[in-house]
This record gives C-alpha cells, sequence and structure tokens, in this order.
C-alpha cells in the first residue's frame, strides 16, 4: 500500500497519462524537439499515425474528437510544425471540439533567445484555443495533463495546446497518473424545462434547431420523442445535419449556405426558436439575417453547455445552460396537453425537405453530381461516413446526401479547405467497418493531399472522389457576382488526380461521365485499398443552385 511511484521519465509520464485517459489513437509528425515521447510510444498500445504534415495531422486529431466526443490527440515539433497544425486547432475552436495538440519545445534554458524553431505558443495559440500551456516539470505532468482533459471537454468543447520542453521530457519524476477524467454534467434545471413547456404551448409557429457537439445518439433519439410528442418541426446547423434522422416526420432540413428558402422563411417566421447546442452563428444565420441582433423578434429558448454562449449575440428568453445530452434526458415525459395548433404544417415542413433535398438538377456536362451523390447515399450503408472541407463543390453533398446516424458527417464548419482526405482518413481508421467517403474540390484536395501517402502507409481505404472543375469555383462564383467578365486567380491547372493515386500506391480512376462512375466507385471499394475517383465537373456547373451565366469566360 501506497508504494512509492517507480521513476519515469516526462515522456513516458506523458504516455502513461494519455492512456490514463483512454487514449488509443494520436496523430504525428516526428520531431526531433519530443523524441522522449515519441520512444515512450514504442511501449504502449497506442496507434500512432504518422503523416505528412502538420496541417493534416491536426485535422485528422480534430475528426478523432469529433467522432469520440473525446479529445483527439495530436504530437508535433515546435515552430514550424506547430503554425502548421494550426489549422486544425483553428477548425477545433469553431467547431467546438475537444482536442489536445502537443508540441515538442526548445529546451527551457534557451527560452527568450530566439532559440531555434523557438515560438511564444501562449501567445500564438492563445486566441484559438481554450487554454494553451507549458509543462516545466515532469512531476507536474498529471496535473496538467488531466486539467487538459477536462478543459477540453468541460463547457463548450474547444483545443488545448500544451508545449513540451525536451529537457522536462527527459527528466525523471515519482508520480502517480491522474484519474481518467469526465466532463461535468451540465444539466438543466426543472424550472427552466417547464418555462420552456410553457412558452412551447402558447406558440403559433415553433422550430427546433439542432447544432453545436456533445450530442449523443441517445440524445439524439430522446429529443426525436419529444419533438414526435410535440409535433415540432426540427431542422439541423450547418454541417450538422447527422444530428436528427432526415427520415423523421419532424425533420425540416438544414440552415446552410444557401439554405431552402421555404426552411429559412419558416426559422424567420418562428415565434418561438429552440436553438440547442448550437450558436447561430454567420453560415447557419445567412450572415446574421435570421434572427434580429441583439433581441431577436422570435422568442429564443438558448441551450448551450457555455454560459459564455447564452446572450453572446442574441438575448435569449430562456437561457439554459445545459449540454444537449442533459437537455434531451430532461425532455423525457414532457408532453403537450392537446395536440399543438401549428401540427398540420410540420408534415409540410419535412415533404418541403424531402423535394428540396431529392431533386437534383440537370447540370451542364456529362457528369450529373447530383445525381451521383444521391446514387452514393441510395446505395451505402446508413452508417457511411462522409467528410468533406470547403468549396462550392461541398454544396451538392448538403443539399442531396440524407444522413440516418449521428458521427456520419465530418465537415468544418469553419469552412476549411483541406479538411475532408484527413478527416475521412481517421474516421475509416475508427470506424473500419464503415465506409468513409471523403468528396473534395479540385482546389480543396491539394491542401491536405498529401495525407493520401498517409492512408497508404497506414493502409486504411478511405475513398476520396475529387470533383475536378479547374478552378477555384467557390471565388470564381463570387467573381462572376462582383466583378463579371474578370477572372483573377481562379484557375487551376491539375495534375492526373488518379495517376498521383496510383503513383501513391493507392486504387486511381478517371471519371468524365455519370454512367463511368457507378462501376468505378464499386472497383474502388472493392480494391481494398485508398482511392482516388478523379471526377471531372462541367466548370459551368457553378455551384449546386447556379450555372455560370452565359458570356463569362471559362
Ligand atoms: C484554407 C482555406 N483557404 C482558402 C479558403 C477560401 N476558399 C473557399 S472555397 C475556395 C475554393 C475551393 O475550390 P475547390 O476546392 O476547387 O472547390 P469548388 O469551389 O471549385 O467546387 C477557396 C479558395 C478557405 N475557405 N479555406
Ligand atoms: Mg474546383
Amino acid at each position: 500500500m501506497n508504494e512509492k511511484p517507480a521513476p519515469r521519465t516526462g515522456g513516458r509520464l506523458l504516455v502513461d497519462a494519455l492512456v490514463a485517459q483512454g487514449v488509443d489513437h494520436v496523430t504525428c509528425v516526428p520531431g526531433e524537439s519530443y523524441l522522449a515521447v515519441l520512444d515512450a510510444l514504442v511501449d504502449s498500445d497506442i496507434d500512432v499515425i504518422t503523416c505528412r504534415q502538420e496541417g493534416g495531422a491536426a485535422i485528422m486529431a480534430e475528426a478523432h474528437g469529433k467522432l469520440s466526443g473525446r479529445p483527439g490527440i495530436c504530437f508535433v515539433t515546435r515552430g514550424p510544425g506547430a503554425t502548421n497544425a494550426s489549422h486544425g486547432v483553428h477548425i477545433a475552436m469553431q467547431d467546438s471540439t475537444p482536442m489536445i495538440l502537443f508540441v515538442g519545445q526548445i529546451e527551457t534554458g534557451m527560452r527568450e533567445r530566439e532559440a531555434f524553431q523557438e515560438l511564444d505558443y501562449r501567445a500564438v495559440f492563445g486566441p484559438i484555443t481554450k487554454w494553451t500551456t507549458e509543462i516545466d516539470h515532469a512531476a507536474r505532468i498529471p496535473e496538467l495533463v488531466t486539467r487538459a482533459f477536462r478543459v477540453a471537454m468541460q463547457g463548450r468543447p474547444g483545443p488545448v495546446v500544451i508545449a513540451l520542453p525536451e529537457d522536462m521530457l527527459v527528466e525523471v519524476a515519482e508520480v502517480v497518473d491522474g484519474p481518467r477524467v469526465e466532463p461535468a454534467a451540465v444539466t438543466p434545471a426543472k424550472a427552466d424545462i417547464d418555462e420552456m413547456a410553457k412558452l412551447l404551448a402558447g406558440a403559433r409557429a415553433p422550430i427546433a434547431i439542432l447544432g453545436g457537439s456533445g450530442w449523443t445518439q441517445e440524445a439524439v433519439d430522446q429529443f426525436a420523442s419529444f419533438a414526435e410528442a410535440w409535433k415540432l418541426p426540427v431542422c439541423t446547423s450547418f454541417r450538422r445535419a447527422d444530428r436528427f434522422r432526415w427520415d423523421h416526420p419532424c425533420y425540416a432540413g438544414d440552415l446552410g449556405i444557401g439554405p431552402n428558402p421555404k426552411l429559412g422563411a419558416r426559422v424567420k417566421e418562428a415565434d418561438v426558436l429552440l436553438l440547442i447546442g448550437g450558436r447561430m452563428s454567420e453560415m447557419p444565420s445567412s450572415s446574421y439575417t435570421m434572427l434580429d441582433i441583439p433581441v431577436p423578434k422570435q422568442k429564443l429558448v438558448h441551450v448551450h453547455p457555455g454560459a459564455e454562449e447564452l446572450g453572446r449575440v442574441y438575448v435569449p428568453t430562456i437561457a439554459i445552460q445545459a449540454t444537449p445530452r442533459a437537455f434531451a434526458a430532461a425532455l423525457s415525459g414532457v408532453t403537450p396537453a392537446s395536440a399543438p395548433g401549428w401540427s398540420n404544417g410540420t408534415p409540410t415542413a419535412h415533404q418541403d425537405y424531402l423535394d428540396f433535398s431529392g431533386t437534383a438538377r440537370k447540370l451542364p456536362g456529362e457528369f450529373q453530381y447530383g445525381e451521383v451523390v444521391r446514387w452514393l447515399n441510395e446505395n451505402l450503408p446508413s452508417d457511411t461516413i462522409l467528410c468533406n472541407g470547403a468549396g462550392n463543390f461541398a454544396g451538392w453533398m448538403h443539399r442531396h446526401w440524407r444522413f440516418g446516424e449521428l458521427g456520419t458527417q465530418l465537415a468544418p464548419t469553419s469552412g476549411s479547405m483541406g479538411y475532408g482526405v484527413p478527416a475521412a482518413i481517421m474516421a475509416k481508421r475508427v470506424r473500419p467497418q464503415s465506409t468513409a467517403i471523403c468528396i473534395a474540390g479540385d482546389g480543396d484536395f491539394l491542401m491536405n493531399g498529401q495525407e493520401f501517402a498517409t492512408a497508404v502507409q497506414h493502409d486504411i481505404p478511405a475513398i476520396i472522389i475529387v470533383i475536378d472543375n479547374g478552378m477555384y469555383g467557390t471565388i470564381r462564383m463570387h467573381q462572376v457576382r462582383d466583378y463579371p467578365g474578370r477572372v483573377s486567380a481562379t484557375r487551376l491547372k491539375n495534375p492526373d488526380f488518379a495517376a498521383y493515386a496510383k503513383a501513391f500506391g493507392g486504387h486511381g480512376e478517371t471519371v468524365r461521365s455519370t454512367e463511368e462512375f457507378f462501376p468505378a466507385f464499386e472497383r474502388a471499394k472493392a480494391s481494398g485499398k485508398p482511392a482516388i475517383l478523379h471526377c471531372f465537373l462541367d466548370p459551368r456547373a457553378l455551384s449546386v443552385g447556379k450555372d455560370m451565366p452565359a458570356g463569362e469566360p471559362i
């Protein structure tokens, strides 16, 4: 009893601290600044995914955080490693994803000399993390790592950055590991739930908007039962469409970029809004046009785990600090006394969604991208994970893919290009039985296309569909609107992406028409290898809703 713990180096203490938190995957690009950690990983069962660029490594960790609800872990070296990784840290911040980035740091005795790759992490990462710190003594690793896990998960989840001085990692300490931490349950008060039910009972046209992080399938199902009892129309927020089943009779669609105008009108004309988990930020609110600021016309019930988010932009009628999980659990037995007056309109809201998502418009050219998305969605199992970064190509995914289960959409609400490839690789690693698909634009793909090598090296058969329209189409669309007839810096000359896939050791195919796509996809799946389908989309198909105006140069 009370035996003195064995002496361990900082590197080993750190790896043991991760094991104590249940970490099973880490991503990294190695650096000489944290050799002691790399060495300690040799003796652990942690799956170490070696990446090609820290941006890709950090995004993979962020995707892990999205899928698991616990911090995704990434290790990078100082200076340039850390600044490359900032891509994923910023996504974790805006997407409210628990994540911890560990950064090898210069020796403590060299600080403030601008030593090799020295960086002030607190200054650089402070504004895009929940907490940035540096561990100066190996003996404090259990304390600070335990705290980092708590900070990343508690309240509004987000990223933590921890710098690890090289000398600290080889220092020896005799300390015990910290316990596995769970975030505190932030539970709504019964009085708040009663007040919300009263507001809802007197409403004329309410609607719920589900978003944010921290959902579980159980919470989704509990909320669905509540919605059913109240015949309440429910929509999801930008890139959070997997928070509610598409085929639920209350589902009214998602509030993305260019949402269904009928849904937009429904939100604007609602008298009561239940905003659960999300923040109704720029994208889901169509650039802050749906709710007045600071006081919305709609009576707003805002449910969020972070106290600081309640009333940050919109003044709520009822502010409820609670996690989506605790809130959904508290709704059990909260039922209307009689059929609500609005209930006849709910099937119409669902039908409007089905019409909007089900009809793919005819595009110029041979590749009917909308049809391809519908076909994939209808032919793949409901646990298929769909990943994307940013670009107009994502518009077809968001419009036509119908999500059934939580954790099947990995997409950055921060609108970051380059997200889809690393996210799909992590998804396939964590859920090998599921199909993981990334659809990427030709611009988007090459922002983290180097991680295709990671997929091949670690034998992770994610399938990547590159939509090649020969341009940064989104920016071209903005140019067409603001500077018609003038093309500046938006044209792309692309490599042969099928050959790229093969050169890396994967499966690659070129697809020029809808008919070619279907068998090519089957072959990619059957290959058992990481695969790229290089699909050519006519550049005149400018966006999911609009073609290039006649006369515009291509
Ligand atoms: C990291 C990052 N850099 C730049 C942008 C700005 N941006 C948004 S969409 C876009 C073009 C995307 O091009 P592509 O992937 O080819 O998709 P397309 O719009 O052509 O479908 C750019 C440059 C961004 N969102 N993220
Ligand atoms: Mg493009």
